[in-house]
């Protein structure tokens, strides 16, 4: 066809669409078990999504976490695994692929995020030291916590508002972090912990003006800045998006340039890096850097692989630069955004603006009759997945444990069940299929009660807790 005449085509449509830039090579088949059997699955989980059974679930978005397809690249690198203890060839195409993208000196290895958070909080905070942050998230908070540190929450806040269209709601408000280092002492400050995306505000990114400003007020104060890299790759992309001055440049610019405001970045490689197990440290400093490669070999494993096999750090290699590409990038963030789209067209309660690894229904607007104490997320994401066969994740005051000092529970501004989407897992048609479940629970609210918890587990409690209903 002539040039002319497509440029003709093209100019009728009023939109063009975009696809994935992968097409499938292998599928995993799955299936959708009786209602009856979903009633006595959920009961037998004690209402707890991760109580269940994988094969009694439909559509999994429970976690991006792990949960990713690999390319067939990726698969290829597993096949050349260098399993040597020490020194494995994958861990220096691993050092290199972070250094080239995240732009940090020194890597240490960890099976996954929370190793890394646990080395970090061990080196990093001394007992009762603040660890200032944007808002918490579940292991790297208690991680600091047993390592003797108080987290505050700075992010800025319109974040613990649902309905907020705030383009950044990742942002740190320097204000309350300046006026806590004033009331404090800067040497009570141990680290600020900063995540991009924020997962327990919705996926919510961190723009570079703020990254910028919170680099120039730590340097006033001597404070070291050390950045969750989970979701950084997809913290990019908004920037890309929304930030004036960052159309013009890539994923990978982005991230880079990001990064280069911090000091120390830790990760875990299951959710950005397409890996299914997997995470690292990476820092400039160098005595830092020897403190954590002596303590990597206590808890993980040697420096040069930290708890993964050889072929994994050649997974996740390749992962890198694969998702650090704009096409990729777009197909992500553009799969949830569709999802949240057709919610937000039927007017369901849902964090906005639509962050950047799930959607997060708000259970406090779905339900406004049951009382916090009564788990009005944990009781949604129970009731979607006796609807439909849809695992979700509970967020709100289950995930939000009980305050040490006082023994009582957390209760978040934010009460939500969230959905996160794996990468390039799911089609366009399962994103269809979760939002008509979506609104049919939604449609029959009302009939809804919350829950009881029968079974608290000390730490991290929403992982294994139980509940039952509240009868009347
Ligand atoms: O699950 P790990 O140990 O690889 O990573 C812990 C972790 C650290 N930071 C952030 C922002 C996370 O989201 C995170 C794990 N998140 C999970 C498992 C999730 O479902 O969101």
């Amino acid at each position: 066809m002539e040039d002319s005449t497509l440029k003709t085509i093209g100019q009728q449509l009023s939109r063009r669409s975009w696809a994935e830039p992968w097409k499938i090579k292998m599928v995993e088949p799955i299936h959708m078990i009786s209602r009856e059997e979903r009633f006595q699955a959920i009961q037998d989980a004690g209402y707890n999504t991760f109580l269940l059974r994988s094969d009694d679930v439909y559509i999994d978005l429970l976690t991006d976490s792990g949960t990713s397809a690999m390319s067939d690249r990726q698969w290829a690198g597993i096949m050349l695994g260098d399993e040597a203890y020490a020194g494995s060839r994958n861990f220096y195409n691993l050092e290199t692929a972070i250094q080239k993208f995240y732009g940090y000196k020194h890597i240490v290895p960890t099976h996954q995020g929370r190793g890394a958070e646990h080395l970090l909080s061990q080196t990093c905070i001394k007992e009762g030291q603040f660890v200032p942050g944007n808002m918490y998230f579940t292991t790297t908070r208690i991680h600091q916590e047993l390592a003797g540190g108080i987290f505050v929450d700075v992010i800025i806040h319109e974040a613990h508002d649902p309905t907020n269209l705030h383009p950044f709601k990742g942002n740190i408000d320097l204000e309350k972090l300046e006026a806590l280092i004033k009331k404090e002492g800067a040497e009570k400050i141990a680290y600020i912990s900063l995540a991009g995306t924020v997962n327990m505000a919705g996926g919510q990114p961190v723009s570079m003006e703020n990254i910028k400003n919170l680099r120039e007020l730590c340097d006033r104060y001597g404070i070291p800045i050390y950045l969750d890299a989970t979701r950084m790759v997809e913290n990019a992309y908004f920037i890309q998006q929304k930030e004036e001055g960052y159309q013009g440049k890539s994923i990978a610019e982005i991230l880079y340039e990001f990064c280069s405001y911090t000091d120390v970045a830790w990760m875990s490689a299951k959710k950005d890096n397409l890996v299914n197990i997997g995470g690292w440290l990476a820092v400039n400093d160098y005595d830092l850097f020897d403190n954590l490669r002596n303590l990597v070999v206590v808890y993980e494993g040697l420096h040069t692989y930290g708890g993964m096999a050889g072929r994994d750090m050649e997974a996740l290699a390749r992962g890198i630069v694969e998702s650090v590409q704009d096409d990729h990038v777009r197909t992500r963030v553009g799969q949830v955004q569709y999802l949240g789209g057709l919610l937000t067209n039927w007017d369901i309660p849902i964090v906005q603006p639509v962050g950047g690894h799930a959607i997060f229904l708000d259970a406090k607007g779905f339900y406004p009759h049951i009382a916090q104490d009564q788990f009005p997320a944990q009781t949604l994401t129970a009731k979607l997945y006796l609807d439909s066969g849809v695992r979700g994740m509970e967020r709100g005051v289950v995930s939000a444990g009980r305050d040490p000092s006082t023994g009582e529970h957390r209760y978040p501004a934010l009460e939500l069940t969230r959905l996160a989407i794996p990468r390039r897992v799911y089609t366009q048609a399962h994103m269809d299929v979760v939002a008509e479940a979506v609104k049919f629970v939604y449609d029959s609210r009302m009939d809804t009660r919350g829950l009881k918890m029968i079974y608290e587990p000390e730490l991290l409690r929403f992982f294994q807790a139980r509940f039952e209903p509240i009868e009347i």
